[in-house]
């Protein structure tokens, strides 16, 4: 079985052949949603080893206290169990004569189309249709085309709604009501036993034959957590019977839905569901098609022109993704690891948000970006909390964040430790601090690019100045008279409980001296807004100490050979021969050998560490120093994170070694959408699919916000010809099309002047221009 990208210029992401062993990478990969709901894409008949989920961004359950928080996988409206002439269709048995599956990604559409001799002997083909609107939030739609190949047949389906679905063994909804309307309107409801939120569902059956609609009578079955319908349906040889499902789903953390009653929930879902009846599959397809268009590939299209079509399909591929993943209709709510394709990281926010998805949104959709931010200062309660708890002042982010006020949830126990036999203790949610720093410059970042005064007067201030005096509080005493942060774990997992992790020191510089500089900037230019932020956070007091603290903070300087020191003792550790993990075929091999606490005493790093800091904080390293650290680092780097191949990439690409660029790019782009049908079981990677986005518009395309302004240093790789995409610059829309040889910008909004610099020369774009390179 392999994936399929001969259609990847018609946007077509397919695989070959069914095989029960890899059910995972397309549930994943082909997993269909809109940024409130997202349904995994089981196939519709049952397979042992599947993983059924659906889940609803921001519904987080606690099971019990052993648990933390996640998102619950809500009942299962997808499943179909259909039988051919008394016989279940199922793959495993009888013989596929032929077999496609296929998702289009400029219309959401997932089709598996499939030729299959039963058993005994009879013949059918049948043609499974799904997908998920990308505008009307609440809905999902299924379609199965049956056609027999060897006279008529006759065909029982069953389905409906299953509450009997779990999150690895714990349950987290109640049983609610079932229900029957009309004879056809399947409800079934169920509530969340910690954090009481209502779920009300809705699914609808309804036939055609040869295009011409049935009326055809279920029989309706209700069983434990369990309502469905069975119908039975003869087929003439001949002709094709189009059944269709028509689901809905609603909850009472609905925006427009906070406060209802449950029974007011059941008859708003009620009356939605009737209403999308009335509409068949075909022309809510074409709608969804349509906001599709509207909102990504008749916006902000990225295009590549190159000989490998693969490279085409991943960008839009990790357009899709970013688009399903992201729940764009709420600021209460952030994006998951796994986005919402699977149960890994259970739904929870980490800094892949503002390191890795967050540019994306803000040079493609800004109010998008704006609502992740604002999340982060909903959530600065709980980030008072984890300050408090900790004996530190201001805000501080948990490494795992999912309802606003949840504080810290990364679950504290992980995978087994080979050599203790216990399981390994997860030590981010304790000490992996750099995030508080991580969202900071988010927010920084989204008001450089956007210029959005509003959300700083309203959030970004604060975000900024509250993390600022987490910081100073954090910073602890050394005997050298220098400011130390001590007992971390950095960006590069591998290494816990070290001291003076180079990216958090620099970056917790980085916060301290945003802060101070705003904090004096406000007193100065805005009194009334300085005035209300400093009796919220003391600023008059926590000016001197700032400006005292930024004298004193130790940042781990270059040695003789340009290295800096990860962190206290990186360069001391042994060095052991990576030869076997550099060439592993799935990540995390190393674990098979070493334990967590052998690792830490070993130069090997998990992702990109201090190579990060190169991005975000640029102008403050010379290229010189930028490429000897790579030299170093890079050979000790397994990326068993994902979040560590685009950073490479980029640069890779600012050195200047496009070569190499391209490599990392390729193997970026590869992690889910790629050959290997282990990578995503759990979930798609969020943080990588944004990273290519990054990679090819920050690394090949060469933008870059610093210190406030636009730069534009293109380089293509060779097997490039061309690449055109879309950002926006505070409020104007720049259409950027490049090749080898020339850099084109036109500011389609036009209503003011943007200043960039092209490979150190200035330019100022209000129609277009066009830079030789
Ligand atoms: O945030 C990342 C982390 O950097 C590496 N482990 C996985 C996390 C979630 O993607």
């Amino acid at each position: 079985m392999a994936m399929d990208y001969s259609r990847a210029a018609d946007w077509i992401v397919a695989e070959d052949s069914f095989d029960p062993e890899y059910l995972g990478k397309c549930e994943s990969i082909m997993c269909q949603g809109n940024g409130y709901l997202c349904l995994r894409n089981a196939t519709d008949e049952f397979n042992p080893g599947e993983q059924r989920d659906l889940f609803v961004a921001g519904t987080f359950n606690k099971f019990d206290d052993n648990e933390v928080t996640e998102l619950p996988n809500a009942a299962d409206i997808s499943r179909l169990d259909l039988r051919l002439d008394g016989v279940r269709f199922s793959l495993l048995t009888g013989k596929v004569e032929s077999y496609d599956r296929a998702l289009n990604l400029k219309t959401g559409e997932t089709t598996r189309r499939v030729v299959w001799t039963a058993p005994n002997g009879k013949r059918y083909q049948l043609v499974f249709s799904r997908f998920v609107s990308l505008d009307r939030l609440h809905l999902i739609v299924q379609k199965v085309e049956v056609t027999p190949l060897d006279g008529d047949m006759e065909l029982d389906i069953t389905g409906g709604i299953n509450g009997q679905m779990n999150n690895g063994g714990s349950q987290h909804f109640s049983e609610g009501d079932k229900r029957l309307f009309e004879g056809r309107h399947m409800q079934y409801n169920q509530t969340t036993g910690q954090s009481g939120i209502h779920f009300v569902f809705h699914t609808t059956f309804s036939f055609a034959m040869d295009g011409v609609p049935q009326d055809e009578k279920g029989f309706i079955v209700m069983d434990r957590r369990i309502i469905k319908q069975e119908f039975k349906v003869a087929i003439p040889a001949g002709k094709t019977l189009t059944i269709q499902k028509l689901s809905t789903v609603y909850t009472s953390r609905d925006r427009d839905s906070e406060g209802l009653e449950l029974s007011a929930l059941q008859e708003k879902a009620l009356a939605g569901q009737k209403g999308i009846c009335a509409l068949g599959y075909d022309a809510l397809l074409a709608e969804s098609a349509r906001a599709w268009s509207a909102k990504v590939w008749d916006n902000v299209p990225v295009t590549i022109q190159s000989e490998n079509a693969f490279d085409q399909l991943a960008i839009r591929f990790s357009q899709y993704h970013l688009y399903i993943m992201t729940p764009m209709h709420d600021n209460r709510m952030n994006i998951g690891a796994k986005g919402l394709s699977g149960e890994g990281y259970k739904g929870h926010t980490f800094w892949d948000t503002e390191m890795f998805i967050l540019p994306y949104f803000i040079y493609s959709a800004p109010e998008v970006a704006r609502s992740l931010e604002e999340y982060r200062w909903l959530s600065l309660p709980g980030a008072h909390k984890k300050a408090s708890g900790n004996q530190y002042e201001g805000a501080q982010f948990p490494w795992e964040s999912a309802w606003i006020d949840d504080g810290e949830v990364t679950p504290v126990w992980g995978a087994a430790d080979i050599v203790t036999g216990l399981p390994t203790k997860i030590w981010s949610g304790f000490i992996e601090q750099h995030i508080t720093a991580d969202v900071a410059y988010g927010a920084w970042e989204y008001y450089q690019v956007t210029g959005d005064q509003d959300f700083m007067d309203r959030c970004g201030y604060e975000l900024i100045l509250d993390t600022g005096k987490f910081w100073a509080s954090r910073l602890e005493e050394g005997t050298d008279g220098l400011l130390h942060i001590n007992d971390v774990v950095g960006p590069d997992e591998y290494k816990e409980h070290v001291d003076d992790n180079a990216f958090t020191n620099y970056m917790a510089a980085w916060n301290i001296r945003k802060a101070l500089e705003y904090s004096r900037q406000l007193k100065a230019e805005r009194p009334e807004l300085y005035s209300a932020l400093d009796k919220k956070l003391g600023l008059a007091a926590l000016e001197p100490q700032w400006e005292e603290k930024l004298n004193r903070i130790y940042l781990p300087q270059t040695r003789e050979d340009l290295v800096i020191p990860q962190d206290r003792t990186y360069l001391t550790l042994k060095d052991i021969d990576l030869t076997k993990y550099k060439n592993q075929k799935n990540v995390g091999s190393i674990y098979r050998d070493y334990n967590q606490e052998q690792i830490t005493h070993m130069q090997v790093s998990k992702q990109a560490d201090i190579l990060i800091m190169f991005l975000l904080l640029e102008n403050q390293f010379s290229a010189d120093v930028k490429r000897a650290n790579w030299s170093y680092y890079e050979p000790r780097t397994l990326h068993d994170s994902s979040l560590s191949l685009s950073t490479h990439c980029i640069l890779a690409n600012d050195m200047g070694n496009r070569d190499m660029a391209y490599q990392l790019f390729s193997s970026a782009a590869a992690i889910d959408v790629g050959p290997n049908m282990k990578t995503s079981d759990a979930g798609i990677h969020a943080a990588s699919l944004a990273g290519i986005w990054q990679s090819v518009v920050f690394g090949f395309g060469g933008v870059r916000m610093l210190d406030g302004k636009l730069r534009i240093d293109p380089a293509l790789p060779d097997a490039w010809t061309g690449l055109d995409f879309y950002i926006y610059w505070h409020g104007q829309k720049l259409h950027i099309t490049l090749s080898h040889t020339a850099l084109n910008i036109e500011n389609l909004t036009g209503t003011e002047t943007v200043e960039l610099t092209v490979y150190g020369k200035a330019y100022q774009v209000q129609g277009q221009i066009c830079v030789e390179l």
